[in-house]
């Protein structure tokens, strides 16, 4: 690539991992350089390099390095970066208007984003949508909602959860460092019950729905009572906590409880949703029908949007005027929303996650069988992630997770560790991706742990 040529972004970006420099280049070091001088601490990166341009299956960098994205910026991208699509409709918008507050003049981009979170969301009962500008604020708006709606306060949530970063929501996730550590004191009447994690339920895969519905339902009834509980809110497959998947049952198990006991049940889908997993929500994989669903990430293709979407009495229970934000259904974000569900339909984009899962799952649990450090092959779609423990024990081995996460980034693919013990190896990529770029993927996967 010439230092002069112009790469434009978007499903046009040839199709190939290229490294024409080591990683990070020259022009990353440099800019890396002065991120240090200009940006607080606080903000970490997971690649330390700086992106000119992305589509499809591939980020570009300023040295002009080639690398497949099995991230998509975590879970956001999966119509791909730049998807046309969305590119037309935010365009056309940006020229149109870019702001005037919902609140203030509405405008019809807003409502057919509703009408389309209204349909497309699990459930055929009648619904109401609000949008908002970040997954952690649809997070504290879903709580809000179902605290009116129920007239009670406590909020029942997981170990391994991740909702957030505002105060209410890190008092929502579980997990302290890094994204609780000093912030403190937290929102109070959020209680924490055990997660239905099968790799690691003391009595085992098999028994593990029926003993954590158990324990959970035990726990709430003597910790916090029934009729104190306004919502209990969980991730239908756990995201940042470590793509904990529940066992069949459970799901289906805890929304019995909450309806039989008066609680609003709110699937955080903000990760799992929007064809992630092969639906369209992770929730219909059992079809279960939450009353309030929070949606984000690959909502709008990279633009920030998010949104609660629930039964029509509990949306409505909230006052005029209770709800809002300056920001939030912005209309360039929800032409682009508009534009990224519009490619998830015509593109087939569940079917595409589940052919990405029949291509992955296979290869990784043969890898499991050659390297005894993966524990568990787990995930749905292109929600994948493979677990890393002591050989023969379930002893989180963080160390091997960073160590073939490094290794793949030095060979120019982007992939993202999770996981409460960060042991946890997770593949997201681009729904669109070609499945060429998925076999090098996974093939420099195999490398890296090969070379462990
Ligand atoms: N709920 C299930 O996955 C965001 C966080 C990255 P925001 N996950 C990525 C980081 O380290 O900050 C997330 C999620 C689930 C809520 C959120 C919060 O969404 O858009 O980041 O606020």
């Amino acid at each position: 690539m010439s230092e002069h040529s112009v790469v434009h972004g978007g499903p046009s970006l040839p199709q190939r991992r290229t490294l024409v420099t080591e990683i990070p280049g020259p022009k990353s070091r440099e800019l890396l350089e002065r991120r240090q001088r200009s940006v607080a601490r606080g903000l970490s990166h997971v690649l330390p390099i700086f992106v000119s341009a992305a589509g499809g299956g591939v980020l570009v960098d300023v040295d002009g390095n080639s690398l497949i994205d099995f991230g998509s910026g975590i879970a956001v991208t999966s119509v791909g970066n730049s998807a046309d699509l969305v590119v037309d409709r935010v365009t056309e918008q940006v020229a149109q208007f870019t702001h005037t507050c919902f609140m203030v003049a509405p405008y019809s981009g807003y409502v057919e984003v509703c009408e389309q979170l209204n349909r497309l969301t699990p459930g055929d009962h009648d619904k109401r949508s609000a949008l908002f500008n970040s997954g952690a604020e649809a997070v504290e708006n879903a709580v809000k909602i179902a605290r009116h709606a129920t007239g009670r306060d406590a909020v029942v949530v997981f170990d391994h959860a991740y909702h957030g970063r505002t105060n209410l929501t890190m008092a929502m996730t579980a997990k302290v460092m890094p994204y609780k550590e000093g912030f403190g004191p937290f929102a109070g009447e959020v209680y924490r019950v055990p997660m239905a994690y099968p790799f690691r339920w003391p009595g085992g895969p098999a028994a593990c729905a029926a003993e954590a519905l158990d324990v959970i339902t035990g726990m709430i009834h003597a910790q916090v009572g029934e009729e104190n509980v306004a919502a209990i809110v969980i991730e239908p497959i756990q995201g940042e906590g470590g793509f904990v998947v529940p066992p069949d049952g459970f799901l289906p198990g805890l929304a019995a409880f909450c309806r039989a006991n008066g609680m609003v049940f709110v699937a955080d889908e903000i990760q799992s949703g929007f064809c992630r997993t092969g639906d369209w929500f992770a929730c219909d994989h059992e079809q279960v029908v939450p009353d309030l669903v929070t949606t984000a990430k690959g909502i709008a293709g990279g633009l920030p949007l998010a949104g609660v979407t629930g039964r029509a009495e509990m949306m409505d229970a909230v006052h005029p005027g209770g709800l809002g934000g300056t920001y939030g259904g912005n209309p360039v974000a929800c032409a682009a929303a508009l534009g990224a569900i519009d490619t998830m339909i015509k593109e087939d984009l569940p079917g595409k996650a589940r052919t990405i899962e029949a291509r992955m799952l296979p290869r990784l649990r043969k890898l499991a069988e050659q390297h005894p450090v993966i524990g568990d092959v787990r995930g749905r779609g292109a929600m994948i992630a493979v677990e890393l423990v002591k050989p023969g024990t379930t002893e989180p081995d963080a160390a091997a997770a960073t160590k073939v996460a490094k290794t793949c980034h030095g060979n120019g693919m982007i992939v993202l560790t999770c996981g409460t013990y960060g042991n946890v190896l997770r593949f997201l990529p681009p729904l669109v991706i070609g499945q060429g770029l998925l076999d090098e993927g996974l093939s420099i996967l195999e490398d890296a742990f090969s070379a462990l």
